[in-house]
C-alpha cells in the first residue's frame, strides 16, 4: 500500500469526468488499497479517485467515528437510482480544498447502486452523512467540486485561500 498525493484546486484534472471501471481485479483492488490508506492519512472520511489523479469512478469512504472500528466501504461505477426532495444542510469541506468549510444543501437520502470490493453489485440507501459523503464524492466522479454549488464569489474566495496557503507552504518549505 501507499499514500498517494491528494489534488488541490485549482489542478483542471479535478474538473475531469472520471471513466467507468471495465473489470474489477487485483489492480483496481490495490488502487482502493492506497486511495484508503491515502484518506485515513490525510485525515479524511471519502475520497474520490479523481483525487489522487486516477480518472476511473472509484471511491473509498469511512464514517466510523474516532473511537469505533474502522468501517472501510469502497464504491466501484456508482449511481444514484433515486432521491428524496428533502434538502440536508451539511458543512461541507474536501481535502482538495484545504481549509475551507461552507453549506451545502443536498437529499437527505439517496438510493445508490455500485460494485464493491469483490466486483459484487449492491443497492441501497443512503441517508445523513452517509448521503452527504457519497453525493459529494459522486460530484468529484463528475468533475464537479463541493465549491461549485457556492456562489462565484464564494468559489474565487475558496480558489485564492487554497492558493495562498499553498504559496505560504511552499515558502516555508523553501527557507
Ligand atoms: O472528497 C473529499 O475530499 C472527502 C471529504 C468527504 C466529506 C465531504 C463533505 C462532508 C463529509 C465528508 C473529506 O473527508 S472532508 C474532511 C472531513 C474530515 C472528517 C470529517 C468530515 C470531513
Ligand atoms: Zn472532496
Amino acid at each position: 500500500m501507499a499514500i498517494r498525493d491528494i489534488l488541490i484546486v485549482p489542478n483542471p484534472v479535478l474538473k475531469q469526468v472520471s471513466k467507468p471501471v471495465e473489470r474489477v481485479d487485483d489492480e483496481t483492488r490495490a488502487l482502493m488499497d492506497d486511495m484508503l490508506e491515502t484518506m485515513y492519512a490525510a485525515p479524511g472520511i471519502g475520497l474520490a479517485a479523481i483525487q489522487v489523479g486516477i480518472p476511473l469512478r472509484i471511491i473509498v469512504m469511512d464514517l466510523a467515528g474516532q473511537d469505533e472500528e474502522p468501517a472501510p466501504r469502497y464504491f466501484i461505477n456508482p449511481e444514484i437510482l433515486e432521491d428524496v426532495e428533502e434538502l440536508l444542510p451539511w458543512e461541507e469541506g474536501c481535502l482538495s480544498v484545504p481549509d475551507y468549510y461552507e453549506d451545502v444543501e443536498r437529499p437527505r437520502r439517496v438510493k445508490i447502486r455500485y460494485l464493491d470490493y469483490h466486483g459484487k453489485d449492491v443497492v441501497e440507501w443512503a441517508e445523513e452523512l452517509y448521503a452527504v459523503c457519497i453525493q459529494h464524492e459522486m460530484d468529484h466522479l463528475n468533475g464537479v467540486l463541493f465549491i461549485d454549488h457556492l456562489s462565484r464569489l464564494k468559489r474565487q474566495r475558496a480558489i485564492r485561500k487554497v492558493q495562498k496557503a499553498e504559496r505560504e507552504k511552499a515558502l516555508d518549505a523553501a527557507v
